[in-house]
């Protein structure tokens, strides 16, 4: 087959794909980035480029037959879920043994279907997880470089206090006080001034029709419309959208080859390519990024990767629990998307738990306080390569998510018991669990930074190789992780653009 051939290749267009991209189109080096997924920038018939929450359609899961929403019921109904047509919808769920991951799937990845939460991890917890890194220049360089980028901004506080929309953060934020526990705001890549007009009634609501998992049609800032369209416009870097990068070999010249299948809608392979390039930047996230150089080092096409490709996965301690209050204590009827909230026991050395206070726009009062807890679950998983199946598995046991779910309900304990309320045990599926234990929002891992790769990022083994996404985060990060893999992702170009020789 012909092979089309570029300095420069980025797999991906997540956080990591779209930063290399960015920074390599403003050095000047003629760059192709591949994404799996699909561009969304058209509307469907509906008019809309997004499919709504509540009605889901073909647009909303990558090739299902069925949606497959983290809350698949409500008072043990399975009201949420819809049947639909496959095809190469925004949200992936990807199923291993004992857990689920939620990725996003097109030009932007996770951008296009996350809470937009832009947390900056606590510089202690940072150090820890990342003790090879100069922790001063992250803090002082890369993380504003990334907030500035992505658009980070912040509620203002008095529409905060005094919003409809927002009365279910307060009720939660509430509880928690009464256990003795600190809350803090944190900030998100939403247009909270976009949001306020939705309130308005002056500006088509998007946040506050209940859209962000199956894509916002407005008001979010996405990678499409920061650091992706920043990239395109230094008029070097070329998207190539519904291409799935299946293989890497090196080449005889000590650039790589990649094997790319294109699809169509229907998820057939139309063509399959081969792309030729010096460098090779790996954005596919922790499960795409990881699930290609396992491959490669398995079966041979890369085979002095290190061993510790593969290793150091861990869910950043993901569980979602749910509780119910009293009927004086309402969360409202209308409830934005858009997490403005934690509740901080991170300090707790006993029991760090940091919870994002989750909204669940259904449209009527439920009384229910959603929460998503990020715990310091010390518990890591390897991906394997099965050469039966020719499929890349995760070892992840049930007993490895026990541990976040017995973090968690440690602090939901103290907040109940504070409050005498009590769980919700009618949303997490027909057996009546209180915390959702087979399901992550966060996965990290697979490529971490200092033992897959030096301490920029780049792959032990190869030159020219890169991994610039969430696999190089080991495990967890005590908070939302799209900034740090950002800045990561900031930190790495800047070297490598300086220091390697250019492509
Ligand atoms: P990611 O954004 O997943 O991008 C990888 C891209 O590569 C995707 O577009 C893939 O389709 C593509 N790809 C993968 N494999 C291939 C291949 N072989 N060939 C071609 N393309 C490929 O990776 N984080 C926060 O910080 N705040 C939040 O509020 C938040 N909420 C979330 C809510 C949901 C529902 C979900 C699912 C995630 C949430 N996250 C949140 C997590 C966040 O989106 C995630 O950490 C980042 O998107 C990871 O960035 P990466 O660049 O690693």
């Amino acid at each position: 087959a012909a092979v089309d051939s570029a300095p420069a290749i980025v797999v991906g267009s997540g956080y990591g794909g779209a930063v290399a991209a960015l920074r390599l189109g403003q050095a000047g080096i003629r760059t192709v980035v591949l994404e799996m997924g699909r561009l969304w920038n058209t509307a469907g018939p509906d008019g809309k480029v997004f499919c709504a929450t509540s009605a889901p359609d073909q647009r909303s899961m990558w090739f299902r037959g069925r949606t497959e929403a983290p809350l698949a019921s409500f008072l043990w109904l399975d009201l949420v879920n819809r049947d639909i047509t496959p095809y190469p919808g925004v949200l992936d769920r990807v199923h291993y043994d004992n857990m689920s991951v939620y990725v996003g799937r097109g030009v932007g990845g996770g951008s296009l279907v996350n809470g937009g939460m832009a947390v900056t991890p606590l510089p202690s917890y940072f150090a820890e997880q990342f003790p090879a890194v100069d922790a001063a220049e992250m803090y002082g360089t890369y993380f504003p470089r990334a907030r500035a980028m992505l658009g980070v901004n912040t509620v203002d506080p008095a529409w905060f206090e005094s919003t409809d929309w927002y009365r279910f953060t307060r009720t939660s934020r509430k509880a928690a006080g009464a256990a003795g526990l600190k809350t803090t705001f944190v900030p998100n890549v939403y247009d909270f001034g976009y949001m306020q007009r939705e309130a308005a009634g002056t500006a088509t609501r998007s946040a506050l029709a209940g859209e962000v998992i199956y894509g916002n049609n407005q008001g979010k800032r996405s990678l499409d419309k920061t650091y992706l369209a920043a990239a395109l416009g230094t008029g070097n870097v070329t998207l190539h959208t519904l291409e799935k990068v299946r293989d890497i070999t090196r080449a005889a010249d000590g650039g790589y080859l990649l094997t790319v299948d294109r699809i169509d809608t229907t998820g057939a392979v139309v063509e399959t390519k081969q792309y030729g390039c010096a460098s090779l930047f790996l954005g596919g996230g922790s499960l795409g990024t990881t699930e290609l150089l396992v491959r490669a080092r398995d079966t041979g096409t890369l085979p002095d990767l290190d061993a510790s490709v593969g290793a150091g996965w861990g869910t950043n301690g993901n569980t979602m629990v749910a509780r119910a209050n009293h009927v004086w204590d309402t969360v409202g009827a209308s409830q934005s998307t858009m997490p403005v909230m934690g509740i901080d026991d991170w300090a707790n050395t006993d029991n760090p738990v940091f919870a994002e206070i989750a909204p669940l726009p259904i449209g009527f009062e439920t009384w229910i306080s959603l929460y998503l807890a990020i715990t310091k679950n010390p518990q890591r998983a390897r991906f394997t390569y099965d050469s039966a199946s020719g499929t890349v598995k995760l070892g992840w046991s049930a007993a490895q998510s026990a541990v976040s779910v017995a973090m968690a309900k440690k602090l939901f304990d103290r907040i109940n018991a504070a409050n005498a309320t009590i769980y919700r045990y009618d949303l997490f599926g027909s057996s009546s669990k209180v915390f959702a234990d087979d399901f992550c929002y966060h996965p990290l891992g697979g490529c971490v930074l200092g033992k897959a790769t030096d301490a920029y990022g780049r792959v032990k083994g190869y030159s020219r190789l890169y991994v610039t996404d969430g696999s190089l985060v080991p495990g967890s990060i005590g908070v939302n992780p799209f900034v740090t893999i950002t800045a990561l992702a900031e930190r790495t170009m800047a070297r490598v653009l300086a220091e390697d020789t250019a492509p």
